[in-house]
């Protein structure tokens, strides 16, 4: 592909990946915050791995992306995941951090922001990740509003989660993208998603329940040349969801742990997952390995259908 020859500067694309895209075949990115900030070792490389292996089995190439030594990589080896996933520091990349790891030759492990800004270069539609980051609770004051919610803006990726965790103020991030005019469909269900629990309180705009009905909404926007994003908004299967008492009072307690700590910035994300793991013991984490799996699932079958538009 002709976009690709400028790109080659920086961006190496896997060969199974370069190979599927440019035959218009069905192909998911992945993000890496989620590998290196988002879950503990060894769960984190243990689930990569897994889910680019839901993907293969619903019939797409899996591309996880990351920035490993100032290259941008499109689809890991399970070598590199390792290797992302045992590094003690790696910088979480927003956009705004994309220049300066690439020109200082970092790592870099991508952000929902990140991981859109970068399939779109490379020509992958289709994102699968757990949760988007949002507006913060407090952000009134703070002014903590994460940068995925611009790049849905803008970035023309559909990005499949399970909504948004109730440690932003779901209320807000869905104003957010109204404001911005990212439709938030529902797969299956009128109601958002809470990540770790089906229903977070709001609705979402519409619901769709089949791969093909998200595929044509996705073209539509797209062909009219409306930039920006969707949110696929699909909900944790029942038997793994967590009880709302339960996962309400984590939440509590890590915002409370988190002022305490004086934390903030890009801090404030991963500090609070890893508090919410450490209150449920463990079972915060379960949920999360369960739900990007079923995201997975969700995620190809919407490549596949793109595939076939
Ligand atoms: N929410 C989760 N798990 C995650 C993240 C968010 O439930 O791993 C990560 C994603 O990579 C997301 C990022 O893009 O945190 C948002 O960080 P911030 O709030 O600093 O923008
Ligand atoms: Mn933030």
């Amino acid at each position: 592909m002709k976009k690709n020859i400028q790109l080659e500067n920086f961006i190496d694309i896997k060969s199974e990946v370069k190979e599927a895209i440019e035959k218009n075949k069905p192909v998911v990115a992945l993000e890496s915050t989620i590998i290196t900030h988002g879950m503990p070792y060894p769960a984190n490389i243990e689930t990569a791995i897994e889910v680019e292996e839901v993907i293969r089995q619903n019939g797409a190439i899996p591309a996880t992306i990351a920035i490993i030594d100032g290259r941008i990589k499109v689809g890991l080896s399970k070598e590199e995941i390792e290797y992302l996933a045992k590094l003690e520091h790696v910088v979480k990349a927003s956009r705004r951090d994309l220049p300066v790891i690439l020109a200082k030759k970092l790592h870099g492990a991508t952000t929902v922001a990140g991981t859109m800004i970068i399939a779109n270069m490379a020509g992958i539609k289709v994102f699968v990740t757990g949760g988007i980051g949002g507006v913060h609770r407090g952000a009134q004051e703070t002014m903590d509003i994460s940068a995925d919610l611009q790049e849905l803006a803008k970035t023309d990726v559909a990005v499949v989660c399970a909504g948004a965790k109730s440690i932003l103020d779901i209320g807000l991030t869905l104003e957010y993208l109204e404001t911005q005019g990212v439709p938030i469909l529902g797969y299956q269900t009128e109601r958002f998603p809470a990540f770790y629990t089906r229903d977070s309180g709001f609705a979402v705009d519409y619901q769709v329940n089949n791969p093909e009905e998200v595929a044509n909404i996705i073209d539509v926007k797209w062909e009219m040349g409306l930039h920006g994003g969707v949110v696929i908004a699909n909900p944790i299967p029942e038997a793994h969801a967590l009880e709302q008492k339960l996962i309400d009072q984590a939440i509590e307690s890590a915002i409370v742990e988190m002022e305490k700590s004086k934390i903030s910035g890009k801090e404030v994300t991963p500090f609070l997952l890893a508090k919410l793991e450490e209150i449920t013991v463990g079972k915060s984490l379960a949920s999360n390995i369960e739900l990007v799996k079923n995201n997975a699932e969700v995620g190809a079958a919407i490549a596949v259908a793109q595939a076939s538009c």
